[in-house]
């Protein structure tokens, strides 16, 4: 665990007992914080006591003893509607901050020789997969690594720091808003599409708590952006005319003269005026489809600069096993392919699945973004038929009737793949793929998208078992 020690000797308010709050109770509690944990979940309240953090319930206590509140991430401070905790908080002019801004404080508060390096990932997609892969070349290389953040690992929990770790941390714009005081040795923006509008009110402000992760950045730090969409490229511009930082465009739609960029799938490097191949992206099992190129060019790009050898870091790229719900690919039923890419919460991550395949029976639904899939409607031509489950499914089916895209209303998960497995066998098209890509949040069916990929996984696993076993001769209705 990591010590946080800036609150040695004062009252602290933890609020939200997850992932982060749980491990940032206990780490400023073994930093010498006097530490007040709470929880709207009895549930929650009772895990954290069991794991060990003395609960308090902070709607009894008194607040202006508080010298910060240290607020979940998911947990609003203002929009949609500020928690109370929040509003407790303003009445008091108590600071609100997340575990990202602990961790910050820590790693500035040590020698310049006893620093570790620290690499950040955010963006609206792909932030998981470049996180994992980044922390996937590095340990190939033989570095001391882990990884952590928004990628389901809170960051506190993670080993204590010093000289030689590498800690790659995905940030949300939830963990970048209530965080100051972070210097990355390399920060990567991927790309920026609307996204926690409910949050954040409006996209540029989206965009602009998401540039919070180049500030405090020196001249010797590493900036990455894909230039990929029209709001990166425009932070591109604005930190470029703005000093003379180390700022590193990717892309993988076109070769940049000076950057990382993929060209008929290699990735090249062209940063010091000499262009060199890293490897060829199309023998990298796990990182199929042009967003993904666009992961692996910003991932070479933040540790260009560590000095590791080239070929070892493509035989890492090449060797990437990828991530549970991103376009997994689960096996195969008969000719059938299945692909569980249940972490597309949005119609952008949801085009980067419907791009790569075509012959797509197609799972989708839950609770709808607000752009719907609208913007899928170029790809609708890759799909079959579709399949819809969740609370979206009456907007969905308006919206396929009027692009004519054969589609019934499943309701259930298990209904869809039974329903759609059985569709791909019987079509006899090429390379049929049943996929679940919701293009939707989880929460009207499943606690959360790891569940949902989880349970898909489930049925898929028991279906492939079962072709195994009967050798194709199994019906399935
Ligand atoms: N709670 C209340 N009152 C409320 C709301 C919540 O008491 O009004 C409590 C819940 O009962 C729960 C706790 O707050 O006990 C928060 O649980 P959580 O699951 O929201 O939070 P963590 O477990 O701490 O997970 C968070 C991130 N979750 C969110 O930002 C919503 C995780 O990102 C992250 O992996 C984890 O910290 C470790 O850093 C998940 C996520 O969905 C994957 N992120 C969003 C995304 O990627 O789009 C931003």
């Amino acid at each position: 665990m990591i010590r946080s020690t800036s609150y040695k000797g004062k009252k602290v308010a933890v609020f939200g007992l997850g992932l982060t709050g749980i491990s940032a109770a206990l780490s400023l509690a073994s930093g010498g914080a006097d530490v007040f944990a709470w929880d709207d979940n009895d549930a929650s309240v009772i895990l954290a006591r069991e794991n060990g953090v003395k609960v308090e319930n902070l709607a009894k206590v008194d607040w202006s003893l508080f010298e910060a509140l240290i607020l979940s991430p998911g947990i609003p401070d203002n929009l949609p509607k500020p928690h109370w905790t929040a509003i407790k908080a303003r009445k008091y002019n108590i600071p609100i901050i997340c575990d990202i801004e602990l961790f910050a404080r820590e790693i500035n508060l040590l020698p310049p020789e006893q620093k570790p390096k620290v690499i950040a990932i955010t963006g609206t997609n792909g932030k998981s997969t470049t996180t994992a892969l980044i922390g996937h070349i590095l340990s190939y290389c033989g570095k001391d690594t882990e990884v952590g953040g928004n990628i389901g690992q809170g960051i506190l929990s993670l080993q204590r720091m010093h000289a030689g770790k590498h800690y790659v941390i995905e940030l949300s714009s939830y963990q970048l808003e209530r965080t100051n005081s972070l210097r990355a040795d390399a920060a990567v923006l991927l790309n920026l599409s609307p996204d926690h509008l409910d949050r954040h009110g409006e996209f540029n402000n989206y965009c602009n708590v998401k540039k919070k992760i180049f500030n405090n950045q020196l001249q010797e730090d590493t900036s990455v952006i894909g230039v990929g969409t029209d709001s990166t490229k425009l932070i591109f511009s604005d930190l470029t005319a703005k000093n003379g930082r180390r700022i590193i465009p990717v892309s993988a739609n076109k070769s940049l003269g000076r950057g990382v960029s993929v060209v008929s799938s290699k990735l090249y490097s062209n940063i010091n005026g000499k262009c060199v191949e890293i490897c060829d992206l199309s023998k990298a099992k796990a990182l199929s489809g042009r967003h993904n190129h666009e992961n692996a060019a910003a991932a070479y790009a933040s540790i260009q600069s560590l000095g590791l050898n080239i070929k070892e870091i493509g035989e890492a790229i090449l060797s990437f096993p990828g991530l549970p719900h991103r376009m997994e690919k689960l096996g195969f039923a008969s000719a059938v392919m299945f692909v569980n890419d249940s972490k597309a919460t949005n119609s952008d991550a949801a085009m980067q699945a419907l791009s790569t395949y075509s012959n797509i029976f197609w799972i989708l639904g839950g609770m709808s973004k607000s752009d719907g899939i609208e913007p899928l409607i170029p790809y609708f031509k890759n799909v079959s038929k579709s399949y819809l489950i969740g609370e979206s499914a009456l907007q969905f089916h308006k919206t396929l009737t009027k692009y004519k895209v054969n589609h019934k209303i499943s309701g259930t998960l298990e209904k869809a793949i039974l329903c759609a497995t059985r569709d791909a066998i019987q079509s006899e098209l090429p390379n049929p793929v049943v996929m679940l890509s919701p293009s939707c949040a989880s929460f009207d069916q499943f606690e959360n998208f790891a569940v949902r990929g989880d349970t898909f996984r489930s049925h898929v696993n028991k279906i492939i078992n079962l072709f195994s076993q009967q050798e194709n001769k199994v019906s399935i209705y």
